[in-house]
């Protein structure tokens, strides 16, 4: 990796953007010096301009008891308000907020006016199942305008979301629904993927089966919205369809003022132990930052600008840049039902061409599954209102970068490469399009605001040229605000590491290049990145042991030219079982039942079926070693095994 990363840092391309870019842009150097005098001030600034308070702020932070931060704490303020009816009463009723398309090719475009109608209705079907403040509504739906609708709705009663993505399993959707405590789901009969309808009322059905000794079912209701067209089972006095409820509800709903620190929504994210985490986010702080983010780095113009981002909702990037981001600033999006190849591999292409997006962004991952099936694909479109193009969720390595600037931006439009996380709420990190000149593969700077540094393990300044750990060292207005049910968690694994400095740990290992400009070098925990997702090598490990023929495993995510990094598990099977059972069949069997268990983007990409696991002489599997394995690598130092023999059985297995 690192001889990989010494390459990457010779990278010297720069690309400034051009006079007519920075001409029209609507950022400036100005922004960086006004949020350096006074960051505070800054914040209260943007916050006020770009937000209707309904009670103005008066203090922009309170730090006085950190890590629990506040935000614009004594203001009042309505989001779905601010998302929504706002811009009709601007007189912006009649601009489309989504020209949605379904999979199979059927759409609707649908302006502010029909979506504020759309969401009041909602707001009052789900105050009519009990909804109010601080309640909490579990939703796991495809990508249809009733995603968006629902969660504004949840928002707009000052309740709170939790979106599972549709691809997890039934298993995981439950313990997401009880971990919050949900009380009502909102989903359909079904979806489609890949040509196919692809059913989430049986998983929702399974996820509120029959809970044991302790457990609680808290869920009242289930609103479901018929897209798959499909038979699903009913639950009498629980089940509705929202074709009966919503239309039939009153368009008339008030948006009541909540405090700026009222929950919005709790959004689980993988992390170093096996439980998913409900990482939580407030109102006021995370809607500035959303906003400020998505107009200051799309560059964006909402009168003129068509902007897609191809996240899935159930994803940090579809909540602040799908749904809060590009609503708030009376943007005009894309929004997409299906994958980026059905039902022909041109598909999000031709999108773009029917449509004339003009703000792009979307994963390295599918740039680089794009990448090998060639250029002719995107050549047979006209791809040139593309204006801008944005990369999220894992680095992007210079060929792809340049790919994506040639192939798809005709060697003009800037990339922004964006990093942040579930937890930062809002990008943290990205080149502004029309101030910085950009530089393949690096993600660059912190945005006017944003203070960020690299430190060793120490908590000490690397500086420039040196690599070490990514720290975020002042608050930031969309930051975390904990993890659902259980606050020493967050200070664990997020402040203790630099207690003394009082820094925010990311997890994500990165360097400074000699010109100051940021590269992220990955996870430093046991957390990997598949496909710009997020799993966590304990939870996968831990879905192999509940199976009854494993007996033990490792998992390590493993470099992947497409995905980024592909799970690879290594897995000892009992005795019991090995008898009358083939080894393909049994990983076969394995990689089925991870996908069952926790949804089919966990299922790994290969399963070894070994006689032993690399441990240390306290026990501790070293996934280093098997990583080396899984990579095709030499075996690294084995010298800390307790039995320096077993990494050469391994490697003779997995051969
Ligand atoms: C938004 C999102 C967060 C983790 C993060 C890091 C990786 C995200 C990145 C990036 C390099 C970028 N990551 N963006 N790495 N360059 N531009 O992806 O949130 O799902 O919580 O993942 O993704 O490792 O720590 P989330």
């Amino acid at each position: 990796m690192s001889s990989q990363i010494d390459h990457l840092l010779d990278e010297t391309r720069k690309f400034p953007p051009s006079e007519e870019f920075v001409a029209q842009s609507v950022s400036s150097p100005e922004l960086y010096e006004r949020a350096s005098a006074d960051r505070e001030a800054f914040w209260g600034e943007q916050s006020r301009d770009l937000l209707h308070w309904h009670k103005p702020f008066t203090q922009v932070l309170d730090w006085t008891n950190p890590p629990f931060a506040k935000w614009f704490d004594d203001g009042e303020l309505n989001v779905a308000y601010n998302c929504l009816d706002r811009h009709v009463e601007e007189g912006n009723g009649d601009r489309i907020a989504l020209h949605w398309e379904g999979e199979p090719g059927d759409s609707r475009s649908i302006s502010y006016a029909e979506l504020t109608d759309e969401v009041k209705r909602t707001a009052n079907v789900l105050a009519g199942f009990g909804v109010g403040q601080g309640d909490r509504v579990a939703i796991y739906l495809p990508m249809i305008p009733e995603a968006i609708a629902a969660m504004l709705a949840v928002a707009r009663l000052g309740a709170i979301h939790s979106v599972v993505f549709g691809g997890f399993s039934a298993d995981s959707l439950r313990a997401r629904i009880d971990d919050a405590g949900a009380k009502v789901v909102i989903t359909a009969d079904g979806g489609y993927r890949k040509g196919k309808v692809s059913a989430l009322k049986p998983a929702v059905d399974q996820a509120l089966g029959d809970r044991g000794e302790g457990e609680q079912q808290t869920v009242e209701h289930v609103l479901v919205v018929k897209r798959g067209g499909n038979d699903v089972d009913w639950v009498e006095g629980r089940d509705v369809w929202w074709h009966d409820a919503v239309p039939a509800a009153s368009a008339e709903h008030a948006a009541e003022a909540f405090p700026a620190e009222n929950p919005l929504f709790i959004l689980y994210t993988s992390g170093t132990t096996g439980k998913p985490k409900g990482i939580l986010h407030t109102s006021g702080g995370y809607l500035t930052q959303a906003a400020y983010s998505h107009k200051y780095v799309f560059d964006l113009h909402p009168e003129t600008d068509v902007y897609w981002c191809t996240a899935d909702i159930g994803w940090v990037t579809g909540h602040s840049y799908v749904a809060y981001g590009p609503l708030a600033n009376g943007a005009t999006q894309v929004l997409y039902e299906g994958t980026p190849d059905a039902p022909h591999p041109g598909r999000w292409w031709e999108i773009i061409e029917k449509y004339k997006v003009s703000i792009f962004y979307t994963a390295p991952t599918a740039i680089r599954s794009f990448m090998k099936i060639g250029r002719s694909i995107p050549a047979k479109f006209d791809l040139s209102s593309l204006r801008l193009l944005g990369s999220v969720g894992e680095p992007i390595n210079p060929e792809a970068w340049m790919w994506y600037r040639e192939v798809i931006g005709a060697n003009k439009a800037p990339i922004v490469d964006t990093w942040w996380q579930t937890e930062t709420g809002a990008i943290m990190v990205s080149a502004l399009p029309g101030v910085t000149a950009t530089k393949p593969g690096s993600a660059q700077v912190p945005l006017p605001g944003i203070s960020i540094d690299v430190v060793d393990e120490k908590g000490v300044e690397v500086g420039n040229g040196s690599g070490g750990l990514l720290v975020v060292t002042e608050p930031w207005p969309s930051m975390l605000r904990g993890i659902w049910g259980d606050p020493e968690r967050f200070r664990e694994t997020y402040w203790e590491k630099f207690e003394d400095q009082g820094y925010y740990f990311a997890g994500d290992g990165a360097r400074l290049d000699e010109d100051g400009d940021l590269w992220l070098l990955g996870r430093v925990d046991d957390v990997m990145n598949v496909s710009g997702h997020r799993l966590s090598t304990a939870e996968i490990e831990s879905s192999l042991v509940a199976h009854e023929a494993t007996a033990e495993a490792a998992v390590v995510g493993a470099s992947d030219e497409t995905t980024g990094q592909a799970v690879v598990a290594f897995v000892i099977i009992k005795e019991s079982y090995l008898a009358g059972h083939d080894p393909a069949g049994l990983a076969q069997l394995l990689r089925l039942w991870v996908g069952e268990q926790i949804g089919a983007i966990a299922r790994p990409r290969d399963v070894y079926i070994v006689g032993e696991l690399p441990k240390t002489r306290s026990g501790k599997i070293m996934r280093r070693l098997l990583r080396d394995v899984a990579e095709g690598r030499e075996v690294g130092d084995t010298t800390t095994l307790a039995d320096t023999a077993v990494m050469s059985i391994i490697s003779a297995q997995v051969k």
